[in-house]
């Protein structure tokens, strides 16, 4: 039987394991990357890990983030940063080289290689073919360390596309359009891997606007084949040589199969607050907007960006929008200026930002008290931009731009024909941004003042009896868990400090609750989790005393981080179940023993005397574990039970 291609690169890279939906498989890890905001965990995780040198081919450490060193914390994590990486032999990219996207893109993913980032949107890699996995900053420091990663194997979906795209319609609509009919919970446990005749009208960036945003759709990654257009970006790229053509079989077997018509892809607008909120851009035309922001990871290439200043050239942004415009990497900005679109864009009334990820995570641009802000970005969850009170739509750079001029959600359909010319890519690469391991002189590490050590768990006790802290309903995001944003983002080396604004948005009172009953539980639905692979949203609750987690369903990626940090994930059995109120005191007997035996859990909520049933879905070695009280304790048990 044929194979599809997310089944031929991981059968190459397969250490352990079958290639059966669900059940677990450890591949090897050509790459790594991290930026930093979750980098300085896992760097920290790596040197608790007593390793020389990384055992990968190529790892990379991005500083894109947080840029606005308006202190000297984060400055403190930049060079904590660069001096680990050359200790470890890992690439620097320095700050204002771009967003670790767009420049792994770029400059290092290859396709048919394995790639595992402490970042959501890794997989804008499988763009060009490569299979890259978003993970928590640990399991990025175990990659690192082993070149090894455990995952369970994803079922996968193909998506076949038909067709091509009419103007002005364009990738960023065809993932809008896919969010808005799968949601963003629709991905969970999937690849999707695209196939079909409208592939090869869509060149590397678009595919990876596509991949960059299966993230929302909480899918474990998207993928593209390698082919002719690959082969092209590549030669752009100097890189000629990592290409190898690459493709389904013929008679290749998917678990889901979904079709999608490129000529009938219209402008779409996610709505606030949620990315799988998305409408045809006719039910929102007209409507008034302050901001507009450009750029991100997910739309931010030479092409995006060409595209918008063909758009602005001659004309002048609406005297009531603020339009702000960060290229994606130092590559692409300096493209811009080479051809004088930079001109065009500075011309109109554009501010330009740095390379990195500036407004989208909050670092900057928060838009005016009830603002309404139009972002080319993949997330518009509430408080995201830095004020609460703000509407964030995501549209394509086309509708961004048109509706800059306008001040008001405008259809790019009015745009001349000459706008969607195509863009001739032109060839620039300087690296000089990069520093290899052995250029990076600063083998000593340095850790300034900010940089705490991170909390470590204990193994689960026998008997627990705690209090809901918390509860919440659907699609709570590692946003709502662990804000970021300016004030915060300094303080991702500083769990302490962190701790005090747990769930700031949700219930301002969490973190004291959390100190008065001496931790306790949370009680979510569905998705819980779901957004970003900052493990502080574990690590902080693990310090706020946050046992276990009751909910409908888990995001992947935070269902990994909250194991690691032996915190228990465990799903409710019967929905009815998940009728418990804040505060009810939960009683867990015999936990090691339930842990032990099998995979469903009994509790008691001790307040209404009803009984509770919750399943532990986890394979043996996430088990193992957990009894240890997380990941490092588990490692430096050397493997074994810790509980006997
Ligand atoms: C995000 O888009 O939310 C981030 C910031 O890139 C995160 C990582 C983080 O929280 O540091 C992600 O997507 O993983
Ligand atoms: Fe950066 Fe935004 Fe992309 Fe996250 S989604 S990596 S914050 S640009």
């Amino acid at each position: 039987m044929g194979l599809n291609l997310t089944q031929k690169i991981i059968s190459k890279h397969l250490i352990s394991g079958s290639m059966e939906p669900g059940k677990e498989i450890e591949i090897s890890v050509d790459s790594t990357l991290t930026q930093d905001s979750t980098g300085t965990m896992v760097y920290l995780q790596l040197e608790a890990m007593d390793v020389e040198k990384v055992k990968t081919k190529l790892s990379v450490a991005y500083v894109d983030h947080n840029m606005l060193q308006t202190g000297f914390e984060n400055a403190d994590d930049h060079l904590y940063i660069k001096t680990v990486a050359g200790k470890y032999g890992i690439h620097f990219s320095r700050p204002g080289n771009g967003i670790c996207h767009q420049v792994q893109l770029e400059r290092f993913a290859k396709p048919g290689w394995t790639l595992v980032g402490s970042d959501s949107h890794t997989p804008t890699a499988g763009g060009i073919g490569s299979l890259a996995i978003g993970a928590g900053g640990l399991d990025v420091a175990i990659a690192m360390a082993t070149a090894t990663y455990s995952m369970t194997m994803p079922k996968v979906c193909n998506v076949i596309l038909k067709g091509k795209l009419k103007h002005p319609a364009t990738a960023k609509d065809v993932i809008l359009y896919i969010l808005g009919k799968l949601t963003v919970k629709g991905g969970v446990g999937k690849v999707f891997e695209y196939t079909g005749e409208g592939v090869k009208h869509l060149s590397v960036p678009e595919r990876a606007t596509i991949t960059n945003m299966g993230a929302e759709l909480g899918a474990t990654t998207s993928i593209f084949p390698s082919d002719d257009n690959t082969l092209e970006y590549l030669k752009l790229q100097g890189r000629e040589e990592d290409f190898v053509e690459l493709g389904p079989d013929e008679d290749a077997k998917y678990d889901e199969v979904i079709t999608v018509d490129l000529s009938k892809i219209t402008p779409m607008v996610a709505c606030p607050h949620s990315p799988d909120n998305v409408k045809p851009i006719n039910e929102l035309e007209g409507t008034k907007i302050t901001q507009v922001a450009i750029g991100s990871c997910t739309n931010s290439s030479y092409k995006d960006l060409v595209t918008v200043a063909r758009i602005l050239k001659g004309k002048k942004v609406h005297p009531d929008v603020s339009l702000v415009v960060s290229p994606g990497s130092k590559q692409v900005l300096t493209k811009l200026a080479m051809t004088g679109e930079l001109k065009d864009l500075i011309a109109s009334g554009a501010r330009i930002l740095e390379s990195g990820c500036g407004p989208c995570i909050g670092m900057g641009q928060a838009p005016e008290s009830d603002g309404v802000s139009l972002r080319t970005f993949n997330r518009n969850f509430e408080g995201r931009s830095g004020t609460k009170s703000a509407k964030v739509y995501l549209v394509s750079p086309e509708t961004a731009a048109v509706s800059a001029l306008y001040g008001k959600i405008t259809d790019p359909s009015i745009l001349e024909s000459h706008i969607f010319e195509p863009v001739e890519e032109i060839s620039y690469i300087n690296d000089n941004m990069v520093l290899p391991p052995e250029e990076n002189l600063n083998k000593q590490v340095i850790k300034g003042p900010n940089i705490k050590p991170f909390p470590l768990n204990t193994p689960p006790a026998d008997n627990i009896s705690k209090k809901v802290v918390l509860k919440v309903g659907d699609n709570i995001t590692t946003d709502h868990i662990m804000p970021s944003g300016a004030k915060l983002l300094p303080y991702r080396s500083n769990i302490p400090h962190l701790s005090q604004y747990c769930f700031s948005g949700v219930d301002p009172d969490f973190s004291e609750n959390c100190r008065k009953s001496g931790g306790g539980f949370i009680v979510a639905g569905e998705n819980y989790g779901q957004g970003s692979s900052r493990e502080h949203a574990a690590l902080v609750p693990l310090y706020l005393g946050i046992k276990a987690v009751f909910a409908k369903s888990f995001a992947r990626i935070h269902k990994a981080n909250l194991i690691n940090t032996g915190i228990i994930p465990l799903v409710f059995k019967n929905p009815k179940d998940s009728e418990i109120n804040s505060f009810d005191e939960i009683e867990i007997k015999d936990l090691v023993k339930q842990l032990k035996q099998g995979n469903e859990i009994y509790a008691l909520n001790k307040s209404t005397g009803k009984s509770i049933k919750l399943l532990l879905e986890v394979t043996d070695r996430e088990k193992e574990i957990l009894l240890c009280g997380g990941y490092i304790n588990y490692m430096k048990s050397g493997g074994r039970a810790c509980h006997v």
